[in-house]
C-alpha cells in the first residue's frame, strides 16, 4: 500500500465540502487535484492562491482522467452514476465523501442524524440540549459546516451530525456512537431509483454503529441489519393507564404530554415549536442525547425555550390579520404535509378556507397524491408556482381550489389579495427552490421580503 502522502487524489465538486476537503488535505500535507464540472467559477483565484500545488480542472468530468488517481473524493452534489465516476470505480479507484475521511480521522463520540425530514431542527435541538447540560457538542455536516472543517476546531466531547442520502452513499467508516434516520418519505427521487434505493443510501448511517435510535411509528427508519443496542421513541401514548410497566413502552405522547419514563416531562403548549411532527422531534432528541448520559429532566428547560428554526414554518408577520409564515425548508411532499397538519390547529377553528399554500419549484420526481388528503379541508386555495407548479395545481385539483402562477411573486400577490383576516397564508413548497433560487433560504428571504413590501400590495 502507498504512504498516504503519496496517493494521488482528486477532490471532485468545488463548492462547499469540496473546499473544506481541500483545506483538510492541505493541512495532512497531502497532494491533490481539484475538478468541477462547471466552466466557469467565480472562486477560481482565490482556490489557486490557497492550492497553489494543485491542479484545477474545470468543465465535464473525465474519466480517463479520474481513472489515473488512487483516491476520488466526491461532493455530495455529484451522484455516484455520472459516468466518469462509473469509469474510475470499474478500475478500481475509491471514491469517497468528505464525512468518510471524517471518520477515518475522527474519534470523538458521533451522534449521526439522517431522515428525510426534522434533521436540522433534531440536530440543533441535540446540540443545544448537550450544551446546556455543560458538554462541549459541535455540529455540523448536511445543515452547513462541512465535516473536515470541523477537525480543524478544538476536540468536543461529541459531534452531532446531519448526514444527508448523498453523503451517507459514499460512507462506510462512520462507527457512530448513535444513529438515526428520523423518518422516510418521498425525496430526492431524480437522484435514486426509487424509495429503496433512497432508503438504502440512508441505511448506511448504521453502519459499525453502537446503538440506533428508532422511529417506532415509521417502519422505514429501523435499521435492516441487527445492531446491538436499540432504543426507540413513538408519538403514541404509553401503554396502560398508569403508563405502562415495560421499559420501552412508558415513552409516547398522551393528552399532549411528552411523556418519558413514564413520567409526565412537558406539555405541548410549553414548546415553542408547533405540530405533531415537532413532538416526534422532540422525543428523537430526548432518546438521541439519553444514550451519552443527559437525562429528559435535564433537556426539559431547552425544549421550552427552543424557537426553532428560521424558514422551518417560521412566523414572519401579520397583515390586516393575516398570518404569513416562512416554510421554505419544506422542500419535499412530507414536509409540507407536517407543517400543514401542524398548522390546522391555529387557524379558525372549523371554518373551511382559512390556509393559502404556496407552492411548486422542483418535484424531484415525487408524486404529489398524497397532499390530497391534508387538503381536502380547511385550504382556501393552493397557489403553485415553479417548474413542477403545474402538475403540482393538476394532482390538486380535485380537491381544493388550485391556481397555477408563473413564480412565487405572483403566487404571493394573488394570495395576499385574496386572504381575508383569520387567513394564513403558507410558503410549504413540497419542492426544491433550485429551478428559480439559488437555493431555499433565498426563496424564504423572498418570501419574507415580499410580506414586509406588504403595505404596497
Ligand atoms: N458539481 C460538479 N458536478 C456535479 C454536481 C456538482 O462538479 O455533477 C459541483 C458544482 O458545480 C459545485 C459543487 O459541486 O461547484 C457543489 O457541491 P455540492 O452540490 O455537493 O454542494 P456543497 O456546496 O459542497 O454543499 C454540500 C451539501 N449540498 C448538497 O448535498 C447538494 C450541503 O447541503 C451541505 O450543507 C454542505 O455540503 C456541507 O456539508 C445542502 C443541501 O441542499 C444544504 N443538501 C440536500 C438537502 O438537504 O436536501 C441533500
Ligand atoms: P431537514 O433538515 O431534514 O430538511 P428540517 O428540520 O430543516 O429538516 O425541517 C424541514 C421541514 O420539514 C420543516 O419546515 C417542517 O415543515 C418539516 N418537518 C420538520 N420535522 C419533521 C418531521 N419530524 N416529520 C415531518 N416533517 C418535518
Amino acid at each position: 500500500t502507498l504512504a498516504k502522502a503519496h496517493i494521488k487524489r482528486m477532490i471532485v465538486g468545488l463548492g462547499v465540502s469540496g473546499q473544506a476537503t481541500a483545506r483538510y488535505c492541505q493541512r495532512m500535507g497531502w497532494a491533490f487535484d481539484l475538478c468541477d464540472s462547471r466552466d466557469a467559477l467565480p472562486a477560481v483565484d482565490s482556490l489557486k492562491a490557497q492550492f497553489p500545488k494543485a491542479n484545477i480542472r474545470l468543465g465535464a468530468l473525465d474519466g480517463e482522467l479520474l481513472a489515473d488517481y488512487h483516491q476520488i473524493i466526491v461532493s455530495p452534489g455529484v451522484a455516484l452514476s455520472e459516468p466518469a465516476l462509473q469509469q474510475a470505480l470499474s478500475e478500481q479507484v475509491e471514491v469517497i465523501g468528505d464525512v468518510e475521511l471524517f471518520a477515518r480521522h475522527n474519534h470523538t463520540p458521533v451522534i449521526a442524524i439522517t431522515g428525510s425530514n426534522g434533521k436540522s431542527t433534531v440536530t440543533t435541538l441535540v446540540r443545544d440540549i448537550l450544551v446546556d447540560a455543560g458538554m462541549s457538542a459541535v455540529m455540523g455536516g448536511n445543515i452547513g459546516v462541512p465535516v473536515l472543517d470541523l477537525l480543524d476546531g478544538p476536540q468536543p466531547d461529541v459531534y452531532v451530525l446531519e448526514l444527508s442520502s448523498f453523503q451517507l452513499e459514499t460512507t462506510s467508516s462512520l462507527k457512530a456512537r448513535v444513529a438515526t434516520i428520523l423518518n422516510l418519505s418521498e425525496d430526492h427521487l431524480d437522484r435514486y431509483q426509487g424509495m429503496a434505493d433512497y432508503g438504502l443510501a440512508k441505511q448506511r448511517i448504521f453502519i459499525g454503529c453502537e446503538l440506533a435510535v428508532v422511529n417506532r411509528d415509521d417502519d422505514g427508519s429501523s435499521p435492516h441489519d441487527e445492531i446491538a443496542e436499540e432504543a426507540g421513541f413513538t408519538l403514541n401514548a404509553p401503554a396502560g393507564d398508569d403508563f405502562g410497566l415495560q421499559p420501552g413502552e412508558r415513552d409516547g405522547i398522551t393528552g399532549d404530554w411528552v411523556v418519558r419514563a413514564g413520567m409526565k416531562l412537558v406539555h405541548s403548549s410549553e414548546l415553542k415549536i408547533r405540530g405533531r411532527h415537532n413532538l416526534a422531534n422532540v422525543m428523537a432528541a430526548l432518546a438521541l442525547v439519553e444514550t451519552v448520559g443527559v437525562s429528559p429532566a435535564q433537556a426539559r428547560t431547552t425544549l421550552c425555550r427552543f424557537a426553532g428554526l428560521a424558514h422551518r414554518c417560521e412566523w414572519v408577520g401579520e397583515h390586516n390579520g393575516v398570518a404569513f409564515i416562512n416554510d421554505s425548508k419544506g422542500t419535499n411532499v412530507g414536509s409540507t404535509l407536517a407543517a400543514i397538519q401542524g398548522l390546522a390547529g391555529q387557524s379558525r377553528a372549523g371554518e373551511a378556507g382559512s390556509l393559502w399554500l404556496l407552492a411548486g419549484g422542483d418535484g424531484k420526481g415525487q408524486d404529489f397524491q398524497p397532499l390530497t388528503s391534508a387538503c381536502k379541508t380547511g385550504i382556501a386555495g393552493v397557489c403553485c408556482f415553479g417548474k413542477d407548479g403545474g402538475s403540482l395545481a393538476t394532482a390538486l385539483a380535485a380537491t381544493c381550489p388550485t391556481y397555477h402562477f408563473p413564480d412565487l411573486f405572483e403566487a404571493f400577490t394573488f394570495a395576499a389579495r385574496n386572504a381575508s383576516a383569520g387567513d394564513i397564508v403558507l410558503l410549504s413548497p413540497a419542492c426544491a427552490s433550485l429551478d428559480q433560487f439559488p437555493n431555499y433560504l433565498e426563496r424564504g428571504r423572498r418570501f419574507c421580503e415580499l410580506v414586509g413590501r406588504l403595505v404596497d400590495v
